[in-house]
């Protein structure tokens, strides 16, 4: 007998219908404590670490879990969802929140592929995997609100994956974008410079929603993103992985994700 829902290709994805974190929960009754899955039918090939950069956004969150949970079962992933909560109200840091999540989601198991997601973008087709390829992934290809196509050839932010190997590759993400903006195009810069190139799926499997929003408090553009994506060949072996220091303020276990509070320190 067949317990698991194979996939389903186009999905519906909307943002009108209410949704609570006790529904999701109930629906998702196959999770461990803090948003851990493991198929029963089969041995994974991947076991995928979601990592979403977050600071204000249970609304986001919700919506995310709600769609993420039953897409990334449905994909027989062996995956866990970290969700990292930059602390205070300081300046944002994106790239910083990601290489953070790297490290702590290896601290509880043996990860061999980063599913690097901003949490307001949900894919509209299940046959997007949220999986690692052998070149780094840019999974977030087409997006509803760029008219479903890529805003520029060598775009890279929302939703991408690289596997251990690619992501120490390229010393992992840069520690000093402060603010909006550049820390994806420096990642696409790491990414080359190692002699990478990026995959993606089709513009048909590719199609996803984002969740509409102001700009947040504390994430203005950041002034010197021109400049410093103009020099990531010469910064990124010293700025990376390899310098990371932050805080951990506090661990939560949810039953859909597990929130780890950092202190990422201020520009
Ligand atoms: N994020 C947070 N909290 C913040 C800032 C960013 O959680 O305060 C995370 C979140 O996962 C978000 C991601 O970082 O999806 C990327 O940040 P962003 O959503 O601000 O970036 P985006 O390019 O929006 O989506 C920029 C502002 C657009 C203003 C449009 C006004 N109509
Ligand atoms: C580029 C930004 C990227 C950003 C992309 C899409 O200009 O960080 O726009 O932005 N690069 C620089 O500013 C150097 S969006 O339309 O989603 O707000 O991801």
């Amino acid at each position: 007998m067949l317990t698991f829902t194979p996939l389903l290709g186009p999905l519906r994805v909307e943002f009108s219908d209410p949704v609570t974190l006790d529904q999701v929960r109930t629906e998702n009754s196959a999770l461990q404590p803090g948003g851990r899955f493991k198929p029963t039918e089969c041995i994974a090939q991947q076991k995928v670490a979601l990592i979403i950069p977050f600071r204000h956004r249970d609304e986001h969150l919700k919506y995310w879990l709600y769609y993420l949970h039953p897409i990334l079962q449905r994909q027989q992933l062996d995956y866990g969802i970290y969700v990292i909560n930059q602390d205070g109200e300081d300046t944002f840091n994106r790239a910083k929140l990601l290489n953070i999540g790297y490290a702590e989601a290896l601290k509880e198991y043996d990860y061999d592929c980063f599913v690097f997601s901003d949490v307001d973008l949900i894919p509209m087709d299940d046959r997007n995997f949220y999986k690692c390829y052998n070149k780094p992934r840019h999974l977030s290809v087409s997006m509803d609100k760029f008219g479903f196509r890529l805003p520029y050839t060598q775009y890279f932010g929302g939703v991408s994956s690289l596997s251990k190997e690619q992501y120490l590759k390229i010393n992992g993400f840069p520690n000093n974008y402060w603010g909006w903006g550049g820390e994806d195009d420096d990642i696409f810069n790491r990414v080359t410079s190692k002699g990478m190139s990026i995959s993606r799926p089709d513009g048909i499997i590719g199609k996803c929603r984002m969740i509409r929003h102001e700009r947040d408090k504390q994430n203005d553009p950041n002034p010197q993103r021109f400049d410093r994506i103009a020099h990531t060949r010469e910064t990124m072996a010293s700025d990376g992985i390899n310098s990371l220091t932050y805080n951990v303020v506090k661990i939560e276990k949810d039953q859909l994700f597990t929130k780890i509070t950092v202190d990422v320190g201020k520009p």
